[in-house]
């Protein structure tokens, strides 16, 4: 604080602004309050100044939990979140979770310091020397480099504009180091900066789309309905609330759907997955893609014969982005459009359709009420040690009683069993490793969704998974957010009992055997506690919750119990149940 009065105060005097203090106002203008990052040269002051003009600011141990941070926000706001790096190193580490959100169509804005053009284009040395704007670009949805100060306002705009409209992704902004210290009249400053109007546009759907949509759902004998993250991003909750409970269809919640409706919900078709996916006539897609989570819509999941082969579904396909459909297979009805405006006219259009056959919604039921009683056996035991089931039975328990808790999740068994075990009650509760099943995202997204929300935050982390950002857990402890860790602990990626058969190292799946990471969290304050038993995991996660202190759980796993997972159909919930 000390450095940054005499600044401000000096600034005023001269009537004049730099950009360090541009690049704040164009952010608070627009309603962007947090910032996720590391400092560095040339950025030190940036989040100096930032904290002190109120912004929020996290800082963070490593880049890439900053990013991953920045890209939750975004999916939970709908406002980009920001990471702020400094040049090359620090920039490259924040890269990782640039490319996340692209891919997983979430709003962030990497800004990142860096070095002086005149050099860095003469690829003369420059401290942390980079072509950073190129390297950004081929993950970024959009990519921007600001030289003047008076060019700062457009440049974040732009930025804003890019991260949010359309299909949401990751926009790079790279301002160097010389842009900060530049001064301009303070009231052209002040008039250079943009409030963005109307970021994300409502995109209204082609009446005849909708009309299209409908036809084909009145020929259905067999509809169903799959719910994407990109439903749970559109934040259109009623509506879709709505639109399945008055057509009566059935539907599946991809992973971050889960929660938009109750995953308890008698329509819920997630408990028969192997069953709908390739009984369904009609497959109505609401923001999610045919990729490869989806089996790319063809195949033996959707009851085609061999790996390439079509199972003889219709598809229509809602998604703001006109170029998704027809990726992977025909969509015979693709509706383009924002979801809350193409549900809404979906509803208005409604008319007289038709109840989907009882015969479909009873063979669903049959399924789910065989697989439901399956798992409850399952879930009963009590084996020892402790596996992933008796653990998540407790887990399974403390969301349903807790359901606006957050829940982040990642690793493989720990997170296909828990996307299986663990029901959720709300939308956007769930976040977890996204389109790429990406392992690294778990602190990040505990800190940002314990920011955003307000909310109790629970980790359900695979061993592996947890060391990719467990160095974040001193920025827990710091910011004292009310975040429960749960590591799945069993002793490796998958399982802990492969072996080198050469006998001279461990095997590479496996780590230090009883590993105990309940000591990482008290060595900075928070609480850690070691869980053999599910009676000791609940008890634990219980005073996490009722306590909100940080709490790091090291839950003991049978490191038998896992399987080998990473198999495409390992996110097949129904093939997880299965082993
Ligand atoms: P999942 O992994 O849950 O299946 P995906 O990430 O594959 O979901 O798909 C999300 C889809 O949602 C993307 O195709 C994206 O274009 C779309 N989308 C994102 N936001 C919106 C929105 N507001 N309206 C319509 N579609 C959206
Ligand atoms: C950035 C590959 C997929 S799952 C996983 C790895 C390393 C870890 C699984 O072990 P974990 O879970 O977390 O202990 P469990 O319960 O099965 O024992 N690097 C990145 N992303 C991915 N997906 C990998 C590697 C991987
Ligand atoms: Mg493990």
């Amino acid at each position: 604080m000390g450095t940054v009065e005499p600044q401000v105060a000096t600034q005023s005097e001269a009537q004049t602004v730099d950009g360090f203090q541009l690049v704040i106002d164009a952010l608070k203008l627009n309603g962007l309050d947090t910032i996720y990052g590391l400092p560095g040269i040339p950025i030190t002051d940036l989040t100096r100044r930032a904290q002190a003009a109120g912004l929020r600011v996290l800082s963070f141990r490593h880049e890439q939990n900053a990013g991953y941070a920045a890209s939750i926000a975004g999916f939970l706001t709908q406002k980009p979140g920001i990471c702020l790096t400094v040049s090359a190193p620090g920039f490259l580490n924040g890269l990782n979770a640039l490319a996340h959100a692209t891919v997983n169509c979430f709003p962030m804005i990497l800004i990142s310091g860096s070095s002086e053009r005149e050099i860095v284009d003469l690829q003369q040395g420059d401290y942390e020397e980079m072509d950073q704007l190129a390297i950004a670009k081929p993950v970024a949805k959009a990519a921007f480099r600001v030289l003047h100060a008076d060019d700062i306002g457009v440049g974040i705009a732009r930025a804003i504009r890019a991260a949010v409209s359309g299909r949401p992704g990751g926009v790079y902004l790279d301002l160097p180091a010389k842009l900060f210290a530049q001064s301009i009249d303070a009231a052209a400053g002040k008039n250079s900066l943009i409030k963005v109007v109307d970021a994300a546009p409502k995109q209204i759907p082609a009446p005849e789309s909708i009309k299209r949509a409908l036809d084909l759902l009145r020929s259905a004998k067999k509809p169903l309905i799959v719910l994407g993250k990109g439903a749970a991003y559109a934040q259109a909750d009623a509506q879709i609330k709505d639109l399945v409970e008055k057509t009566g269809i059935p539907y599946l919640p991809m992973s971050m759907a889960k929660g938009l409706l109750p995953d308890t919900h008698e329509l819920c078709a997630s408990a028969a997955r192997s069953f709908v996916l390739p009984g369904a006539d009609v497959v109505m897609l609401i923001g999610a893609r045919l990729n490869w989570l989806l089996s790319h819509g063809k195949g033996k999941t959707w009851g085609g014969k061999g790996h390439k082969d079509w199972g003889g579904q219709k598809f229509i396909q809602i998604d703001i982005s006109p170029q998704e459909a027809d990726s992977n297979v025909r969509i015979d009805a693709p509706v383009v459009g924002d979801i809350g405006s193409c549900v809404s006219a979906l509803l208005s259009n409604l008319g007289n359709l038709p109840k989907p056959p009882a015969e479909w919604l009873n063979a669903i039921n049959e399924k789910k009420t065989t697989n439901v009683a399956k798992m409850g056996e399952t879930l009963a035991k009590n084996p020892s040690p402790m596996n992933f089931h008796s653990a998540l039975n407790v887990v399974r328990d403390i969301v349903k009683a807790n359901p606006d808790a957050m829940l982040v999740n990642e690793g493989a068994n720990a997170l296909d069993f828990t996307r299986s075990i663990v029901d959720m009650y709300k939308p956007r509760k769930r976040i977890d490793v996204g389109t790429w099943g990406i392992m690294g995202v778990g602190m990040g997204y505990c800190v940002a969704a314990a920011v955003v929300t307000r909310q109790p935050v629970i980790a359900i982390e695979g061993d592996s998974a947890f060391g990719f950002s467990g160095m974040e857990v001193e920025t827990i402890c710091r910011y004292d957010l009310p975040v429960c860790i749960v590591i799945m602990n069993n002793n490796g990626v998958y399982k802990g009992t492969d072996k080198d058969p050469t006998g001279r190292d461990p095997a590479p799946t496996v780590f230090v055997k009883g590993a105990r990471y309940d000591k990482l969290m008290e060595a900075f304050g928070g609480v850690g506690v070691n869980a053999t038993t599910p009676a000791e995991l609940r008890k634990a996660m219980e005073e996490a919750i009722r306590s909100k202190k940080p709490t790091l759980i090291n839950a003991v796993i049978d490191e038998t119990a896992g399987t080998e997972s990473g198999r495409i159909t390992s996110l097949n919930p129904s093939a997880a149940k299965k082993k």
